[in-house]
């Protein structure tokens, strides 16, 4: 078992739904948290309720992952004590729309591509660098159900999801002959703030998506991030796919009132 007692985890999109809950879940475990999102605002609020919590060391970046410069300069500007990240969850990441392709709005495709592939990329070429070098690492990406089975009006979201599994395919790959482990955590359907940044904030539509069915919690989903990286150091969990009880994939749910 792996343990992360003054472990440095460093978690993108830590301000809001499964973000923040991985920074529960790591807090707990007492490890020190690097966590990055681009409303600082909403960070703080996070970083006050886990040092009332208890929690050990906290640093709050303002980071936008889709801005490679700032992702460059932000991480080699860490201060040193923090600069050794030993786990990073690549979860910043976002839907917009649910158009048919050929009605869908091109700025909502870049924004999810920008987000989800080139942010990921971007976070990823940054940190895992050091991790090579320290011989010791852990990169656990988070992407979906979405990324193994296309939903009508999802194409270019799930496109980014299965870009991410063949990502962190890759990655697993270039890495072999390392100590360092890649994981993808696949969830399905979750309440957080998703589907209200899907629908550009149209909360009835939002709260539509779950109705009449169970969903996962993102603590449900933290729990998973951190039972694949507290395996022994010799065991890779390759992939995780988990749903509710009321989901069998993308297309298949069970709700109460149909
Ligand atoms: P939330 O909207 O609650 O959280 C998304 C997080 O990503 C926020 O902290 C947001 O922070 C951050 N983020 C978005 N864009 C950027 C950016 N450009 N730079 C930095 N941070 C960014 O949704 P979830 O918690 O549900 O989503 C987290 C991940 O889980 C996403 O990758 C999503 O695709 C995936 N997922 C979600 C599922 C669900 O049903 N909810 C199921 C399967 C996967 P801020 O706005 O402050 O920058
Ligand atoms: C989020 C799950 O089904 O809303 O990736 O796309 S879904």
């Amino acid at each position: 078992m792996q343990t992360f007692q003054g472990k440095t985890v460093f978690i993108t999109g830590a301000s809001s739904g499964i973000g923040a809950a991985c920074a529960h879940r790591f807090a707990d475990e007492g490890a020190r948290l690097l966590l990055a999102a681009r409303r600082v605002e909403r960070l703080h609020d996070v970083q006050a309720q886990l040092q009332a919590g208890g929690a050990a060391e906290i640093v709050a970046l303002a980071l936008d992952v889709c801005n490679r410069r700032q992702v460059e300069s932000a991480l080699a500007a860490l201060p040193a004590a923090w600069q050794d990240i030993d786990i990073l969850v690549n979860n910043a990441g976002l839907s917009r729309g649910l158009d048919k392709l050929h009605e869908g709005k091109i700025d909502d495709w870049e924004e999810m591509i920008d987000t989800n592939v080139k942010g990921l990329l971007y976070v990823t070429r940054a940190v895992v660098p050091g991790m090579v070098q320290r011989g010791r690492g852990h990169i656990l990406n988070i992407g979906s159900t979405a990324g193994r089975v296309t939903y009508p009006g999802g194409a270019v979201y799930c496109a980014t999801k299965a870009a991410e599994n063949r990502i962190s395919e890759g990655l697993r790959m270039d890495l072999l002959g390392t100590p360092i482990r890649v994981t993808s955590i696949d969830p399905g359907m979750a309440e957080t703030e998703f589907s209200r940044v899907r629908f550009h904030g149209d909360e009835e539509r939002a709260a539509q998506v779950y109705q009449g069915m169970t969903p996962l919690t993102p603590a449900d989903i933290a729990d998973a991030v951190l039972w694949a990286a507290s395996r022994p150091a010799h065991v890779n969990i390759a992939e995780i796919l988990l749903t509710s009880i009321d989901q069998a994939n993308s297309l298949l749910l069970h709700r109460k009132n149909s």
